[in-house]
Protein backbone atom coordinates (compact mmCIF):
# COMPACT_ATOMS: atom_id res chain seq x y z
CA UNK A 1 0.00 0.00 0.00
CA UNK A 2 1.25 3.28 -0.82
CA UNK A 3 0.07 6.63 0.25
CA UNK A 4 -3.23 8.05 -1.14
CA UNK A 5 -3.99 11.85 -2.17
CA UNK A 6 -7.19 13.19 -1.53
CA UNK A 7 -9.47 16.23 -1.69
CA UNK A 8 -12.08 17.32 0.12
CA UNK A 9 -15.36 17.73 -1.83
CA UNK A 10 -18.77 19.10 0.12
CA UNK A 11 -21.09 17.40 -2.44
CA UNK A 12 -23.22 17.61 -5.73
CA UNK A 13 -25.08 20.62 -5.70
CA UNK A 14 -23.26 21.47 -2.46
CA UNK A 15 -19.97 22.43 -3.68
CA UNK A 16 -18.90 24.89 -6.85
CA UNK A 17 -16.10 22.54 -7.56
CA UNK A 18 -16.88 19.78 -9.88
CA UNK A 19 -15.41 16.18 -9.64
CA UNK A 20 -14.16 16.57 -12.98
CA UNK A 21 -12.04 19.68 -12.26
CA UNK A 22 -10.56 17.62 -9.35
CA UNK A 23 -9.98 14.85 -11.73
CA UNK A 24 -7.50 17.69 -13.46
CA UNK A 25 -5.41 17.52 -10.76
CA UNK A 26 -2.61 14.80 -10.82
CA UNK A 27 -2.26 12.10 -8.67
CA UNK A 28 -5.88 12.61 -6.62
CA UNK A 29 -7.38 8.56 -5.61
CA UNK A 30 -9.48 10.04 -2.91
CA UNK A 31 -12.56 11.74 -2.66
CA UNK A 32 -12.96 12.89 1.06
CA UNK A 33 -16.97 13.45 1.61
CA UNK A 34 -19.83 13.31 4.17
CA UNK A 35 -23.73 14.14 3.96
CA UNK A 36 -23.65 17.50 4.95
CA UNK A 37 -27.48 17.78 5.35
CA UNK A 38 -26.60 15.55 8.88
CA UNK A 39 -27.34 16.74 12.09
CA UNK A 40 -24.97 15.02 14.59
CA UNK A 41 -26.48 12.02 16.02
CA UNK A 42 -28.56 11.23 12.87
CA UNK A 43 -27.95 7.83 11.67
CA UNK A 44 -26.55 7.81 7.78
CA UNK A 45 -28.90 5.21 5.88
CA UNK A 46 -27.53 3.26 3.51
CA UNK A 47 -29.53 4.76 0.46
CA UNK A 48 -28.57 8.00 1.14
CA UNK A 49 -24.75 6.95 1.08
CA UNK A 50 -25.22 5.27 -1.84
CA UNK A 51 -26.32 8.67 -3.29
CA UNK A 52 -23.59 10.77 -1.91
CA UNK A 53 -20.63 7.94 -3.00
CA UNK A 54 -22.25 6.77 -6.79
CA UNK A 55 -20.56 10.03 -8.67
CA UNK A 56 -17.28 9.69 -6.73
CA UNK A 57 -17.10 6.05 -8.37
CA UNK A 58 -18.14 7.05 -11.51
CA UNK A 59 -15.32 9.82 -12.14
CA UNK A 60 -12.75 6.81 -10.96
CA UNK A 61 -12.13 8.14 -7.25
CA UNK A 62 -12.60 6.13 -4.28
CA UNK A 63 -14.82 7.34 -1.34
CA UNK A 64 -12.40 5.59 1.47
CA UNK A 65 -12.44 8.63 3.57
CA UNK A 66 -15.68 10.37 5.70
CA UNK A 67 -15.08 13.81 7.02
CA UNK A 68 -16.82 14.16 9.59
CA UNK A 69 -19.12 12.38 11.21
CA UNK A 70 -19.91 14.37 13.53
CA UNK A 71 -20.75 13.51 17.28
CA UNK A 72 -23.67 14.47 19.18
CA UNK A 73 -23.00 17.22 22.30
CA UNK A 74 -24.81 14.91 24.81
CA UNK A 75 -21.74 12.23 23.88
CA UNK A 76 -19.35 15.02 24.59
CA UNK A 77 -21.29 16.08 27.58
CA UNK A 78 -21.86 12.34 29.13
CA UNK A 79 -25.63 12.62 29.48
CA UNK A 80 -27.33 9.41 30.01
CA UNK A 81 -28.88 9.81 25.99
CA UNK A 82 -25.54 9.20 25.03
CA UNK A 83 -26.33 5.72 24.89
CA UNK A 84 -28.53 5.91 21.77
CA UNK A 85 -26.67 8.37 20.08
CA UNK A 86 -23.56 5.84 20.53
CA UNK A 87 -25.88 3.46 18.85
CA UNK A 88 -26.88 5.67 15.48
CA UNK A 89 -22.93 6.08 15.45
CA UNK A 90 -22.27 2.12 15.50
CA UNK A 91 -25.28 2.04 13.17
CA UNK A 92 -23.53 4.89 11.01
CA UNK A 93 -20.12 2.83 10.57
CA UNK A 94 -21.73 -0.18 9.73
CA UNK A 95 -23.95 1.36 6.94
CA UNK A 96 -20.81 2.64 5.52
CA UNK A 97 -18.63 0.15 5.38
CA UNK A 98 -19.89 -1.91 2.41
CA UNK A 99 -19.19 1.34 0.28
CA UNK A 100 -15.48 0.47 1.15
CA UNK A 101 -14.90 3.65 3.49
CA UNK A 102 -11.87 2.71 5.73
CA UNK A 103 -11.45 6.09 7.84
CA UNK A 104 -13.71 8.23 9.71
CA UNK A 105 -12.41 11.46 10.71
CA UNK A 106 -14.49 13.45 13.56
CA UNK A 107 -13.29 16.06 16.36
CA UNK A 108 -14.25 15.73 19.94
CA UNK A 109 -14.36 19.98 20.14
CA UNK A 110 -17.18 21.41 22.67
CA UNK A 111 -19.62 23.57 20.96
CA UNK A 112 -17.68 24.75 17.97
CA UNK A 113 -14.99 23.33 15.27
CA UNK A 114 -12.18 25.38 13.95
CA UNK A 115 -12.37 28.91 14.87
CA UNK A 116 -10.87 32.18 12.65
CA UNK A 117 -11.73 36.01 13.36
CA UNK A 118 -11.50 36.59 9.54
CA UNK A 119 -12.07 34.29 6.63
CA UNK A 120 -10.92 36.36 3.81
CA UNK A 121 -7.64 37.90 5.59
CA UNK A 122 -5.18 39.32 2.52
CA UNK A 123 -2.26 37.90 2.30
CA UNK A 124 -0.22 40.37 0.60
CA UNK A 125 -0.15 38.92 -3.00
CA UNK A 126 -3.41 39.73 -3.78
CA UNK A 127 -5.07 36.42 -2.09
CA UNK A 128 -7.06 35.89 1.17
CA UNK A 129 -6.46 33.38 3.48
CA UNK A 130 -7.92 32.38 7.16
CA UNK A 131 -7.08 34.45 9.99
CA UNK A 132 -6.53 34.25 13.55
CA UNK A 133 -6.65 37.60 15.73
CA UNK A 134 -5.48 36.44 18.98
CA UNK A 135 -7.09 39.90 20.74
CA UNK A 136 -10.62 39.41 18.94
CA UNK A 137 -11.42 35.76 20.19
CA UNK A 138 -11.74 36.73 24.11
CA UNK A 139 -15.84 36.54 25.59
CA UNK A 140 -18.48 37.20 23.00
CA UNK A 141 -18.73 33.46 21.38
CA UNK A 142 -22.03 34.76 19.82
CA UNK A 143 -20.47 37.21 18.20
CA UNK A 144 -17.86 35.20 16.73
CA UNK A 145 -20.46 32.49 15.54
CA UNK A 146 -22.76 34.94 13.57
CA UNK A 147 -19.40 36.64 12.17
CA UNK A 148 -18.73 32.94 10.78
CA UNK A 149 -22.26 32.37 9.71
CA UNK A 150 -22.34 35.41 7.87
CA UNK A 151 -19.68 35.51 5.48
CA UNK A 152 -20.15 31.83 4.87
CA UNK A 153 -22.95 33.19 2.24
CA UNK A 154 -25.40 30.29 3.49
CA UNK A 155 -22.80 27.65 2.54
CA UNK A 156 -22.75 24.60 4.94
CA UNK A 157 -19.79 24.14 7.21
CA UNK A 158 -19.46 21.27 9.70
CA UNK A 159 -19.61 22.06 12.85
CA UNK A 160 -21.35 25.39 12.20
CA UNK A 161 -24.83 24.47 11.96
CA UNK A 162 -27.60 27.34 12.11
CA UNK A 163 -29.90 25.32 13.84
CA UNK A 164 -26.64 24.16 16.72
CA UNK A 165 -25.11 28.17 16.84
CA UNK A 166 -29.01 29.13 17.25
CA UNK A 167 -28.87 27.62 20.69
CA UNK A 168 -25.43 28.70 21.59
CA UNK A 169 -26.63 29.84 25.25
CA UNK A 170 -28.37 26.19 25.89
CA UNK A 171 -25.02 24.79 24.57
CA UNK A 172 -22.51 26.91 26.80
CA UNK A 173 -25.06 25.49 29.50
CA UNK A 174 -24.78 22.14 28.63
CA UNK A 175 -20.94 21.65 28.95
CA UNK A 176 -20.95 24.21 32.19
CA UNK A 177 -19.77 21.28 34.25
CA UNK A 178 -17.65 19.13 31.94
CA UNK A 179 -14.07 19.50 33.17
CA UNK A 180 -11.29 18.66 30.98
CA UNK A 181 -10.85 15.57 33.19
CA UNK A 182 -14.58 14.76 32.36
CA UNK A 183 -14.42 15.44 28.90
CA UNK A 184 -11.73 12.73 28.62
CA UNK A 185 -13.69 10.35 30.08
CA UNK A 186 -16.75 10.68 27.87
CA UNK A 187 -14.06 10.31 24.76
CA UNK A 188 -12.57 7.29 26.24
CA UNK A 189 -16.50 5.88 27.07
CA UNK A 190 -17.47 6.34 23.67
CA UNK A 191 -14.79 4.99 21.59
CA UNK A 192 -14.55 1.63 23.98
CA UNK A 193 -18.38 1.10 22.23
CA UNK A 194 -16.81 1.91 18.88
CA UNK A 195 -13.93 -0.31 18.80
CA UNK A 196 -15.82 -3.40 18.24
CA UNK A 197 -17.92 -2.32 15.40
CA UNK A 198 -14.80 -0.65 13.72
CA UNK A 199 -12.92 -4.20 14.05
CA UNK A 200 -15.79 -5.76 12.38
CA UNK A 201 -16.24 -3.52 9.45
CA UNK A 202 -12.41 -2.39 9.20
CA UNK A 203 -12.95 1.21 10.11
CA UNK A 204 -10.22 3.34 11.57
CA UNK A 205 -11.51 6.03 14.02
CA UNK A 206 -9.50 9.11 13.28
CA UNK A 207 -9.87 11.91 15.94
CA UNK A 208 -8.87 15.69 14.25
CA UNK A 209 -6.98 17.89 16.61
CA UNK A 210 -8.05 20.31 17.86
CA UNK A 211 -8.19 23.99 16.10
CA UNK A 212 -6.58 25.98 17.54
CA UNK A 213 -5.03 23.74 19.98
CA UNK A 214 -5.75 25.40 23.84
CA UNK A 215 -9.20 26.62 25.18
CA UNK A 216 -11.33 28.82 23.86
CA UNK A 217 -14.64 30.70 25.73
CA UNK A 218 -13.58 28.51 28.88
CA UNK A 219 -14.33 25.22 26.57
CA UNK A 220 -11.21 22.57 27.50
CA UNK A 221 -10.30 21.40 24.43
CA UNK A 222 -8.47 17.97 23.86
CA UNK A 223 -6.08 17.11 21.22
CA UNK A 224 -3.56 20.11 21.59
CA UNK A 225 -0.24 18.30 21.89
CA UNK A 226 2.22 15.80 21.70
CA UNK A 227 1.45 14.97 25.36
CA UNK A 228 -2.01 15.23 25.02
CA UNK A 229 -1.43 12.62 22.02
CA UNK A 230 -0.08 10.82 23.96
CA UNK A 231 -2.62 9.80 26.69
CA UNK A 232 -4.81 9.77 23.56
CA UNK A 233 -3.20 6.42 21.84
CA UNK A 234 -2.51 5.16 25.29
CA UNK A 235 -6.19 5.28 26.56
CA UNK A 236 -7.70 3.45 23.43
CA UNK A 237 -4.79 1.49 22.57
CA UNK A 238 -6.41 -0.02 19.99
CA UNK A 239 -4.81 -0.10 15.87
CA UNK A 240 -8.73 1.23 14.64
CA UNK A 241 -8.35 4.17 17.54
CA UNK A 242 -6.47 6.42 15.10
CA UNK A 243 -5.20 10.19 14.39
CA UNK A 244 -6.58 12.70 11.87
CA UNK A 245 -3.32 14.41 12.17
CA UNK A 246 -3.80 18.15 11.17
CA UNK A 247 -0.44 19.97 10.81
CA UNK A 248 -1.76 23.23 10.91
CA UNK A 249 -4.29 22.70 13.37
CA UNK A 250 -1.43 21.61 16.05
CA UNK A 251 1.12 24.78 15.10
CA UNK A 252 -0.91 26.73 15.41
CA UNK A 253 0.96 26.66 18.70
CA UNK A 254 4.18 27.44 17.68
CA UNK A 255 5.84 25.33 20.16
CA UNK A 256 3.83 22.17 18.69
CA UNK A 257 6.92 20.06 16.78
CA UNK A 258 4.26 17.89 14.01
CA UNK A 259 7.45 16.45 12.58
CA UNK A 260 8.06 14.87 16.08
CA UNK A 261 4.76 13.73 16.25
CA UNK A 262 5.05 12.13 12.95
CA UNK A 263 7.51 10.37 13.56
CA UNK A 264 6.34 8.71 17.78
CA UNK A 265 3.22 7.63 15.82
CA UNK A 266 2.91 7.20 12.02
CA UNK A 267 1.69 3.89 11.99
CA UNK A 268 -1.46 5.66 14.37
CA UNK A 269 -2.17 8.17 11.95
CA UNK A 270 -4.83 7.48 9.45
CA UNK A 271 -5.00 10.93 8.00
CA UNK A 272 -3.24 13.34 7.32
CA UNK A 273 -4.08 17.37 6.56
CA UNK A 274 -1.23 19.33 5.34
CA UNK A 275 -2.03 23.06 6.27
CA UNK A 276 1.08 25.72 6.69
CA UNK A 277 0.30 28.76 9.29
CA UNK A 278 2.63 31.85 9.69
CA UNK A 279 3.07 33.13 12.94
CA UNK A 280 3.33 36.90 13.90
CA UNK A 281 4.78 38.38 16.92
CA UNK A 282 1.80 40.05 18.43
CA UNK A 283 0.10 35.91 18.48
CA UNK A 284 -1.64 36.32 15.58
CA UNK A 285 -1.37 34.02 13.33
CA UNK A 286 -2.41 33.65 8.79
CA UNK A 287 -2.57 30.24 6.82
CA UNK A 288 -0.38 30.68 3.95
CA UNK A 289 0.36 28.26 1.24
CA UNK A 290 1.66 24.67 1.30
CA UNK A 291 4.80 25.68 0.74
CA UNK A 292 7.81 25.35 3.11
CA UNK A 293 9.16 28.34 3.45
CA UNK A 294 6.10 30.86 3.21
CA UNK A 295 4.63 29.35 6.49
CA UNK A 296 6.42 27.90 10.04
CA UNK A 297 4.97 24.63 10.33
CA UNK A 298 7.55 22.65 9.00
CA UNK A 299 5.96 21.91 6.06
CA UNK A 300 9.08 19.41 4.30
CA UNK A 301 10.29 18.19 7.46
CA UNK A 302 6.85 16.64 8.04
CA UNK A 303 6.21 15.20 4.82
CA UNK A 304 9.85 13.49 5.30
CA UNK A 305 8.98 12.52 8.55
CA UNK A 306 5.47 10.43 7.00
CA UNK A 307 8.22 9.34 3.85
CA UNK A 308 10.58 7.81 6.76
CA UNK A 309 8.05 6.39 8.64
CA UNK A 310 6.37 4.08 5.39
CA UNK A 311 2.95 6.17 5.95
CA UNK A 312 0.28 4.49 3.91
CA UNK A 313 -2.21 6.31 5.35
CA UNK A 314 -4.54 9.11 3.59
CA UNK A 315 -2.94 12.98 2.87
CA UNK A 316 -4.80 15.90 1.83
CA UNK A 317 -4.24 19.26 1.69
CA UNK A 318 -6.02 21.47 4.36
CA UNK A 319 -7.41 24.63 3.79
CA UNK A 320 -5.76 26.78 0.95
CA UNK A 321 -5.57 30.63 0.95
CA UNK A 322 -8.37 32.06 -2.43
CA UNK A 323 -6.75 32.95 -5.35
CA UNK A 324 -7.68 34.43 -8.59
CA UNK A 325 -11.45 34.67 -9.13
CA UNK A 326 -12.24 33.08 -5.24
CA UNK A 327 -13.79 36.17 -3.37
CA UNK A 328 -16.11 35.88 -0.78
CA UNK A 329 -19.85 34.26 -1.79
CA UNK A 330 -17.66 32.12 -4.59
CA UNK A 331 -15.63 30.37 -2.54
CA UNK A 332 -16.76 28.04 0.64
CA UNK A 333 -13.71 29.54 2.97
CA UNK A 334 -10.60 27.46 3.27
CA UNK A 335 -11.96 25.24 0.42
CA UNK A 336 -11.57 26.60 -2.64
CA UNK A 337 -9.98 24.79 -5.45
CA UNK A 338 -6.31 26.46 -6.64
CA UNK A 339 -4.60 26.71 -4.16
CA UNK A 340 -5.35 23.34 -2.67
CA UNK A 341 -4.39 22.23 -6.16
CA UNK A 342 -0.95 23.69 -5.82
CA UNK A 343 -0.75 22.34 -2.61
CA UNK A 344 -0.99 18.87 -4.12
CA UNK A 345 1.45 19.24 -6.61
CA UNK A 346 3.96 20.78 -3.97
CA UNK A 347 3.52 17.83 -1.71
CA UNK A 348 3.83 15.26 -4.15
CA UNK A 349 6.63 16.72 -6.06
CA UNK A 350 8.16 16.45 -2.57
CA UNK A 351 6.97 13.06 -2.52
CA UNK A 352 7.87 11.84 -5.63
CA UNK A 353 11.51 13.01 -5.43
CA UNK A 354 11.70 11.28 -1.96
CA UNK A 355 10.77 7.86 -3.54
CA UNK A 356 13.44 7.99 -6.33
CA UNK A 357 16.08 9.26 -4.26
CA UNK A 358 15.00 6.27 -1.48
CA UNK A 359 14.98 3.98 -4.42
CA UNK A 360 18.12 4.97 -5.67
CA UNK A 361 19.97 4.37 -2.60
CA UNK A 362 18.72 1.19 -1.47
C1 LIG B 1 -11.18 20.65 8.99
C2 LIG B 1 -12.00 20.47 10.24
O1 LIG B 1 -11.64 22.59 7.85
C3 LIG B 1 -10.97 22.07 8.72
O2 LIG B 1 -10.11 22.59 9.41
O3 LIG B 1 -9.94 20.05 9.05
O4 LIG B 1 -13.12 21.27 10.21
C4 LIG B 1 -12.39 19.04 10.35
O5 LIG B 1 -13.17 18.68 9.24
C5 LIG B 1 -13.18 18.70 11.56
O6 LIG B 1 -12.64 19.27 12.72
C6 LIG B 1 -13.23 17.21 11.71
O7 LIG B 1 -14.31 16.85 12.45
MN1 LIG C 1 -7.51 19.79 9.43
Amino acid sequence: MAMQMGFRWYGEGNDRIRLSDIRQIPGVSTIVWALHNKMPGEIWEPEEIRAAVAPILEMGFNADVVESVNVHDDIKTGLPARDKYIENYQQTIRNLAPFGVKVICYNFMPVFDWTRTDLFHPVGDGSTALYYEAGMIQDDPQAMADYILKNLHGMTFPGWEPERMAKLDDLFEAYKDVTKEKLWENLRYFLEKLMPVCRECDIKMAIHMDDPPWDIFGLPRLLVDEEAIDRFLKMVNDPYNCLTLCSGSLNANPENRVADIVRKHCSRIAFAHIRNIRHFPNGDFSEVSHRDCDGDTGILDILRAYHDGGFDGYIRPDHGRHLWDEVPGKVRPGYGLYDRALGIMYMLGAWDLMEKESRFHF
